[in-house]
Formats: structure tokens, C-alpha cells, sequence
């Protein structure tokens, strides 16, 4: 669809402002967040990703990308917050990982939670290890979810497991990982009783570990 790809495209070349007026017009034209998050947004994030690599774009434009991308989301955020605010299905702790800021599939993965009936902590990116750990117990979380992006900051989510473990808190709170770079394979590897690809799998995911239908 035209209006899709026109978002696509604004996302690509960092014009935020053009992303928000078009995200408004297809969402009054009842094309469902989903798919503006989908074939709009993230499809439009996804170039951006391969350009990068290529080197064809530079870390200045996938900045202006990724703000455009946020502002977009921020459209989209009251319609997928939905109907769950309210109900209280447990709480999870929420982070990217020590050394990365990548932050909008965790801002996600954040509002889907929310619309779920979660109460999030979001304890925002670069958070370090031990900041996981203490903040899981003060908080009485019953998750921790964390996201990482790079290659290289990856293994601080076997950090944050192991000082749950440390913690004694193995049992009572439950682990989560997910990111471009992250597999299910690497989430066996470090222990994490849980994997998504995408922020509806996590909540789905989430309330598989908490026994919720
Ligand atoms: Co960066 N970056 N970046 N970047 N960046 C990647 C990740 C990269 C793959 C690009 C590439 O080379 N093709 C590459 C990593 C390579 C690697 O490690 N293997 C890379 C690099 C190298 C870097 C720098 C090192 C570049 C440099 O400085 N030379 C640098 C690192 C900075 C740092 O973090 N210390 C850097 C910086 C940046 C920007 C700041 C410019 C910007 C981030 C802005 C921001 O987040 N506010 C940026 C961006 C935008 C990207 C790409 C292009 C897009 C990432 C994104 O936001 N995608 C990315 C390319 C790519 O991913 N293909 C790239 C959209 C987002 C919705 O998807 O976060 O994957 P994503 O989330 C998904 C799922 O993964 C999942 O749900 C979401 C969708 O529903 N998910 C979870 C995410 N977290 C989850 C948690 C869960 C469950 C599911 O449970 C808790």
C-alpha cells in the first residue's frame, strides 16, 4: 500500500515529522497499528539496517532513522497500550544490556507489556549488571527482560542471570532476552528461561513463564 511505503521511506531518510503525519493519516484510515508498525515502520528500519551495513548510510542517518522510527511509535504507543492498563498481571523489570543504547524494540517490547496488563520498570539502556539484579528485588519482579543489539554486549545478559542466581532468586524471577542479534540457541546457551523475536512474542512468552493464559 502506498501510504505504507510512503512511511517506510520517511522512516529511511530520518524525516520525523513527515513519519508522524503520515502514521496519524493511515491510522485515520484504519489501517491497524500492527501493520503500520510492520510494513511502515520496521519495514522502513529494516533498509536503514542493510544500508548501514553496506555502508551506504552513515551513523548520522540511522540516528535521524531511528528518531523518526520513535516518533512514529509514539503515534502508535495509546493504541497499543489498548484495554490492558489497569489489570496487574505481574511486574517486569525491562533494560538494554551494559554498552548498548539501542533502545526502540525495548520501548516495544515495554508498550506491549503495558497494554498487556504488566507494570514495567524500565530501567532505560546501558544498564549495568548488578543494577538488574538490585532493581528485581526491590522491586518484587517476577521478570526480568532484557535486549541487546550488539555482538559485543550480548554476553552481559549471562552477567545479569548469573547474579539472579547469585541472589538466590533463580526460581522467583524468570529471564527473558531477546534483540537483532539474539537467538534462541544463544538463550539456551546462558540459561534464560525465555527467547523472543519480536515484542508480541515476548509478552506471549512472558505469560507462558507466569503460568497466564
Ligand atoms: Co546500531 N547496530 N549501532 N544503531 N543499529 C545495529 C544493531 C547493526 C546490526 C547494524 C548493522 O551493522 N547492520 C550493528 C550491530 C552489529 C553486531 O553487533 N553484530 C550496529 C552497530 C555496529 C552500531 C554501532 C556500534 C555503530 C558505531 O558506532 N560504529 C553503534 C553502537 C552504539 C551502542 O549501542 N553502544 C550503533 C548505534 C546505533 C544508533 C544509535 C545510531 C541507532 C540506535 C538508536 C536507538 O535505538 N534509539 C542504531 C540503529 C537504529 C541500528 C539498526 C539500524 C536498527 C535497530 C532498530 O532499532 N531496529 C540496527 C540494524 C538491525 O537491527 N538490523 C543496528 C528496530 C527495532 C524495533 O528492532 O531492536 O531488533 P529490534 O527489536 C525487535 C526484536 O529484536 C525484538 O522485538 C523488537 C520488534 O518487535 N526485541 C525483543 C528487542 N528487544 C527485545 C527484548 C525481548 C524480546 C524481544 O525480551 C526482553
Amino acid at each position: 500500500m502506498e501510504l505504507l511505503k510512503a512511511i517506510a521511506e520517511n522512516v529511511r531518510n530520518g524525516n520525523a515529522g513527515k513519519v508522524t503525519e503520515l502514521v496519524k493519516k493511515a491510522l485515520d484510515e484504519k489501517i491497524h497499528w500492527s501493520v503500520v508498525l510492520e510494513k511502515g515502520l520496521s519495514a522502513g528500519m529494516e533498509v536503514v539496517g542493510h544500508l548501514f551495513k553496506d555502508e551506504e548510510i552513515f551513523l548520522p542517518e540511522v540516528l535521524m532513522a531511528a528518531k523518526a522510527m520513535d516518533a512514529g511509535q509514539k503515534v502508535l504507543e495509546p493504541l497499543m497500550l489498548g484495554a490492558g492498563g489497569g489489570r496487574k498481571l505481574g511486574t517486569v523489570v525491562l533494560g538494554t544490556v551494559k554498552g548498548d543504547m539501542h533502545n526502540l524494540g525495548k520501548n516495544l517490547v515495554n508498550i506491549m507489556l503495558r497494554g498487556a496488563g504488566f507494570e514495567v520498570v524500565d530501567l532505560g539502556v546501558d544498564v549495568a549488571s548488578d543494577i538488574f539484579v538490585e532493581r528485581a528485588i526491590s522491586e518484587k519482579a517476577q521478570v526480568v527482560g532484557m535486549s541487546a543489539l550488539l555482538t559485543t554486549t550480548m554476553p552481559h545478559m549471562r552477567t545479569v542471570i548469573e547474579g539472579l542466581h547469585k541472589a538466590g532468586l533463580k526460581d522467583r524471577v524468570k529471564t527473558i532476552v531477546g534483540g537483532a542479534c539474539v537467538t534462541q540457541q544463544f538463550a539456551d546457551k546462558i540459561g534464560a528461561d525465555a527467547y523472543a523475536d519480536n515484542a508480541g512474542g515476548a509478552v506471549t512468552r512472558i505469560k507462558e513463564l507466569l503460568g497466564l493464559k
